[in-house]
């Protein structure tokens, strides 16, 4: 086992990632940028390194930074969290360059997963079912316009680089097409410099299925189930459950038998997440893979009971998988909910400031990660998620009723937060019915999307 991990992120990811070495009996190594000098990680952890300014640029996205600190400290390996350098490519590649374990798949397999077009090759050639659309990439207007009129409207036009619906527009005829396009191809160059595209069917209304994959480095390959993150704002998850209501027994065989299937494809290694959307007709089709533990896994970890950080060290350390398809058993029904720094009534505008008290609900069934406490300065630089609320109960109505009663007693003051907002939706008769899409938010709370 590694005798040393170092946390290359901050907030309620570092928190939680500190707490999964404490309890393996792993010593930990913190990164914080100046402004970070009295967020809970950096007291967390057993040690504490500055890697820079404020700025993300500087310090969490600072590679050589991040390595220098981990040969100084003596750390055997990195964990990336999310979001930072958890998909970055090269920072994989300059770990294993420095001889230090990346917690995560190799450099080769998140650079394949990052090029959208190819991983819907890729998965088209092992059979798995992607969104019906063009085979090959596409790079000029005129090529794309020809393709998209053979696919049939309404197209979905995406970049290959894109992720999180940047470079992702939708046509709706010929008479949009070009403009749409080229706009789309636009945003790519601007945002990852690349101008390779790819079109899709446009799905009306689906859900965002997610299944949770660990893969060890022998090959063995399980699925954790889904997650149900249909509900989102902009591309960001308001928040997730699992399982999702939409699911049976079959379709759940079906989707994680193509998840493994997914996985081995490409020889993954770690955990990872295999993204479908599933049309209304219960159709499901890739969209992507997400080569890093996700901010929804503790949905996962309640139905299941695993604990995926501790999943993501061992196999990392070269250990094979603990388990087999058949043992896990999902029990009962978990939902998250995102509390965040923000206004929703000021489109949602991150407000960042002084904590000034915090309280928390507990009680059976009724988890917290966070990095928050009372008298915490939010410093503005980073993203605005302050605190995950979790339950889990037997089926989803009394995993709904949970949470309603968790929100109602979750207290944070001095700032702006989107708590009453969450308990809106969970009081919602189509939410509690479980008739959720990609469009929920847009449908029901209009008032709160300016025309969006
Ligand atoms: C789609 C789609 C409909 N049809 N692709 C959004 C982000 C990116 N990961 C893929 N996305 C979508 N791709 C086709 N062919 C609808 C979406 C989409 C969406 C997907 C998941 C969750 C929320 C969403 C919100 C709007 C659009």
């Amino acid at each position: 086992m590694f005798r040393k991990i170092l946390i290359a992120n901050r907030g309620e990811i570092a928190v939680r990632i500190i707490r999964a070495c404490r309890e393996m009996g792993i010593p930990s190594v913190a990164v914080y940028s100046e402004a970070d000098r009295d967020s809970l990680h950096t007291l967390l952890a057993d040690e504490a390194i500055c890697i820079g300014p404020a700025p993300s640029d500087k310090s969490y996205l600072n590679m050589e930074q991040i390595l220098a600190a981990a040969a100084a400290m003596k750390a055997e390996a990195i964990h990336p969290g999310f979001g930072f350098l958890s998909e970055n490519a090269k920072f994989a590649e300059l770990c294993e360059k420095c001889n230090i374990a990346f917690i995560g798949p190799s450099a080769e397999i998140i650079h394949r997963m990052g090029n959208k077009s190819e991983a819907r090759k890729t998965m088209t050639e092992a059979g798995v079912p992607v969104v019906p659309g063009g085979k090959e990439p596409v790079y000029t207007v005129e090529e794309a316009r020809k393709m998209a009129e053979e696919i049939g409207y309404p197209v979905m036009i995406k970049a290959s680089s894109g992720g999180g619906g940047k470079g992702m527009r939708i046509s709706y005829g010929p008479e949009d097409f070009d403009g749409n396009f080229q706009n789309a191809q636009m945003e790519s160059v601007k945002g990852f410099s690349d101008d390779t595209m790819y079109l899709e069917k446009y799905v009306e209304r689906p859900r965002h299925i997610e299944f949770q994959i660990l893969a060890d480095k022998y090959g063995h390959v399980v699925h954790l189930g889904e997650r149900d993150c249909s509900i989102q704002r902009r591309h960001q998850k308001v928040l997730e459950e699992a399982p999702s209501a939409a699911i049976s027994p079959e379709l759940r065989k079906k989707m994680g038998e193509t998840a493994v299937r997914a996985a081995k494809a490409v020889g993954y290694e770690n955990a990872g997440t295999i993204e479908f959307l599933l049309d209304k007709d219960k159709h499901f089709y890739f969209m992507e893979m997400n080569t890093r533990i996700q901010v929804e896994h503790p949905v996962t970890e309640m139905v299941t009971g695993l604990d995926l950080i501790k999943e993501q060290i061992r196999i990392a350390a070269g250990e094979p998988l603990g388990m087999t398809q058949d043992d896990i058993k999902l029990h009962g029904h978990a939902i998250e909910c995102r509390i965040n720094a923000e206004n929703p009534s000021k489109n949602f505008m991150p407000c960042p400031g002084r904590i000034t008290n915090v309280h928390v609900p507990g009680g059976n069934g009724v988890r917290i990660d966070s990095h928050i406490y009372s008298d915490y300065q939010i410093p503005p630089n980073y993203d605005s998620m302050l605190l995950k609320l979790i339950v889990h109960g037997s089926d989803r109505e009394s995993a709904v009723a949970k949470m309603r009663s968790a929100l109602g007693e979750l207290v944070i003051e001095g700032i702006e937060t989107n708590l009453d907002f969450q308990f809106e939706i969970l009081s919602h008769e189509a939410y509690q019915k479980g008739d959720t899409n990609t469009h929920f938010i847009q449908t029901y709370f209009s008032e709160y999307c300016g025309g969006k």
